[in-house]
């Protein structure tokens, strides 16, 4: 692929950059995305595994569903896509990325500034005294393991629909945005709030824009730029362009 003078120049001087990132950079890795023809909502209903009120439904139900998709993110590793933004973090001052994917593939490639607004399927944690989960209690797969303090209901570290994003991250994506030169949103849909809403904070703030994605968004129309494709190689030849 070729890219404009525009995004080179852009990149090649920005002091500060944000990233956005969704389910579609670790698709190459063999992670599924949520939406589309493949995605986990064709095969699962978000209303019975992603919220508070299915999960206190049908709580081993729903903690099966983390412990296969667990599994699978275990057996997996990071992608081309995943390791350039390692290698942009290096070069670039301010450099965050946001990321709305539990997946933990970021931290695992090397990135250092993450800012997790979904959370991390890493993680859990009791929903009645808050205390974190240990390693042998997430391992359960079955069942809904209990806390061992004080007998309450282990829940994944993640953000489910409706819920509040963890305190403060959303504060440090949203001034990341405003103050870059350049963001970048990649593999998302855009159309989950408030994520999808960064982008516009940092076009408000005269940041250059571009998309990287498989197809057209709600973020293309106003977007500087697309780059239409896979993350997983325009990520790699954007950064041997720089
Ligand atoms: C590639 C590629 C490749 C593929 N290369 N690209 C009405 C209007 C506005 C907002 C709302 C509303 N009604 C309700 C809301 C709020 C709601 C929301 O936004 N809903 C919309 C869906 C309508 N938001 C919330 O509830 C949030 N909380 C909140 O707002 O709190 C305030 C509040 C509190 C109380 C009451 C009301 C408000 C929380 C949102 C939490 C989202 N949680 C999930 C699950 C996380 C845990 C888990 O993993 O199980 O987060 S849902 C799911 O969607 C997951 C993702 O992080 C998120 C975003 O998805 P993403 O990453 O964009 O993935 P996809 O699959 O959608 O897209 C993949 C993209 O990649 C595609 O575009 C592909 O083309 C592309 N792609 N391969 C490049 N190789
Ligand atoms: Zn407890």
């Amino acid at each position: 692929m070729t890219f404009s003078r525009e995004i080179i120049k852009h990149l090649r001087n920005a002091e500060s950059i944000c990233v956005l990132t969704g389910a579609g950079i670790s698709a190459e890795s063999g992670v599924p995305t949520f939406r589309g023809e493949e995605g986990l909502w064709k095969k699962f209903r978000p209303e019975e595994l992603a919220n508070f009120q299915a999960f206190i439904r049908n709580p081993d139900l729903v903690w099966e569903w983390y412990a296969y998709r667990r599994k699978l993110i275990h057996e997996v590793k990071p992608n081309l896509g995943h390791h350039a933004l390692v290698e942009l973090e290096r070069r670039v001052p301010d450099f965050t990325l946001v990321t709305q994917n539990v997946d933990n593939l970021h931290s695992r490639a090397g990135s250092k500034n993450v800012v997790e607004l979904h959370g991390n399927i890493e993680r859990s944690y009791c929903i009645e005294c808050r205390k974190s989960a240990s390693e042998v209690q997430i391992e359960s797969t079955h069942e809904a393991p209990r806390c061992d303090s004080c007998g309450g209901l282990i829940r994944p570290d993640v953000v489910w629909f409706g819920e509040m994003l963890p305190v403060g991250m959303f504060a440090r994506a949203e001034a990341a945005a405003r103050r870059c030169q350049v963001f970048l949103s990649i593999g998302t849909s855009s159309v989950v709030y408030p994520a999808a809403s960064l982008p516009f904070s940092a076009l408000e703030q005269g940041a250059y824009v571009v998309e990287v994605n498989r197809e057209e968004t709600d973020l293309t129309s106003r977007a500087h730029e697309t780059l239409l494709g896979n993350s997983g190689e325009i990520l790699p030849q954007l950064l041997s362009s720089l």
